[in-house]
């Protein structure tokens, strides 16, 4: 705990001297030790095996699927399972899922910024005439995702329909379409899921891999500017990787790991390595201000998809949801905050996958764990700020 807060304290801007040598006396919370154990790039995920689905299925029977940390796990920790359809489409023709236009269907949440990965890449890649989609309603009660139905007049989004699926006309929640793919499942209900609607199966529920098969397992069928846009350039592949171990544990996990943390030590630990990571972020992000505006400089690349939707969720959600308030972006990360605004004002694909009526409504109403009353907070005004607009204390401070 002391350390804790001496490592708080030391918390002024990340190029100060001060930080490095705070750092430096905690060598056993560094970065890396967190990231090698337990990173997710997708060569490394493994299946879980039919033994670990029991165990977590017996532990949640008992619980709610709020319960995020199952109530007999003293640790406090929340530990993400490992998704468990990992088939991937190939553009080889006799492949048992070929890229085919109109064959697959994407379910998403415009709440969740793991299924907001994989509508970014599609329309990165060109795909929306290829790869269908349709969103579920932001509120995940007790079954899970529910289906819209033609009744809802609160969850305004491009495709928020009941499911459009041949066959699913009558399916309520998305658990449905995992009992149609196996009637066994005893894993969690998570979107994305992408759907072949030939073979009545889910392909894949790891955003990560529909990513990768997206950025390039289609090009055959897209037009040349959309073949030529490259998330995974062979030359920068040891960088991303990189890049996403500790991304993925630190930020894009680790805000659930501290927003659904049921103990004070196990909040700390997780929310402290998430604002080192940040920190990290803001100097990649401030070393690149003369290049840019991506990640890795001109090129857009998984890094930005990957970790845009977990910043632009920062300021609306996180700070105040899960605990995350050591600081924000607009007012604490000026290189993130930069990037951040650049991709959603400046590159269609981001701004137009993102829904802030579903993101705010959809954390704070159906984890009523955390929020009990579900009373959305209405700030921060605006979700984003535009470009070039800064908050007060920032505008001020750059005049003086
Ligand atoms: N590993 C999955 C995680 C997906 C995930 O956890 N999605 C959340 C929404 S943000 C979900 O559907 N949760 C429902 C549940 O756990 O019951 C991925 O990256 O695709």
């Amino acid at each position: 705990m002391n350390l804790l807060l001496v490592r708080l304290l030391c918390r002024p801007p990340v190029s100060s001297r001060l930080v490095l040598l705070c750092r430096g006396s905690s060598s056993h919370f560094s970065t890396n030790n967190r990231v090698t154990s337990s990173s997710n790039t997708a060569t490394q995920q493994i299946f879980i095996s039919s033994g670990n689905r029991k165990f977590q299925t017996a532990a949640m029977a008992e619980s709610k699927i709020t319960d995020w940390v199952p109530n007999n796990d003293k640790t406090g920790e929340f530990k993400r399972q490992q998704s468990s359809f990992r088939n991937f489409i190939s553009r080889d023709k006799g492949a048992q899922f070929p890229a085919e236009k109109g064959r697959y269907h994407l379910y998403v949440s415009f709440a969740c910024p793991w299924a907001t990965r994989t509508l970014i890449a599609r329309k990165l890649k060109g795909l929306e005439d290829i790869v269908s989609f349709s969103a579920v309603h932001w509120y995940m009660g007790p079954k899970g995702w529910r289906f819209p139905t033609l009744e809802d007049t609160d969850a305004a989004g491009e495709n928020v329909t009941p499911s459009p699926v041949e066959g699913h006309e009558k399916f309520t929640h998305i658990r449905e379409v995992y009992f149609q793919a196996n009637p066994d499942y005893e894993g969690r209900f998570t979107v994305p899921v992408l759907y072949d609607k030939i073979q009545k199966t889910i392909v894949n529920n790891e955003s990560s891999e529909i990513l990768r098969m997206f950025g390039t397992e289609f090009d055959d069928l897209v037009d040349e500017p959309y073949r030529g846009v490259d998330l995974y350039p062979a030359a920068l592949r040891k960088d991303i990787d990189e890049a996403h171990a500790w991304q993925y544990d630190l930020i894009n996990n680790g805000v659930y790991k501290s927003g659904f943390a049921t103990t004070q030590e196990a909040y700390e630990r997780n929310v402290v390595a998430l604002f080192e990571a940040l920190d990290k972020a803001e100097a990649h992000l401030s070393a690149a201000a003369g290049g840019g505006p991506f990640w890795f400089g001109d090129k857009i690349t998984e890094v930005d998809v990957r970790l845009f939707v977990t910043i632009i969720r920062f300021d609306p959600v996180y700070v105040q949801h899960f605990k995350c308030n050591i600081r924000d972006i607009r007012s604490g990360y000026p290189a993130i905050h930069r990037w951040m605004r650049h991709l959603y004002w400046q590159v269609p694909a981001f701004k137009d996958t993102t829904n802030f009526l579903h993101i705010k409504n959809h954390y704070t109403r159906s984890h009523t764990n955390i929020n009990p009353l579900s009373i959305t907070p209405l700030g921060p005004v605006p979700d984003i700020l535009p470009l070039g607009e800064e908050v007060a204390a920032v505008a001020a401070a750059r005049r003086a």
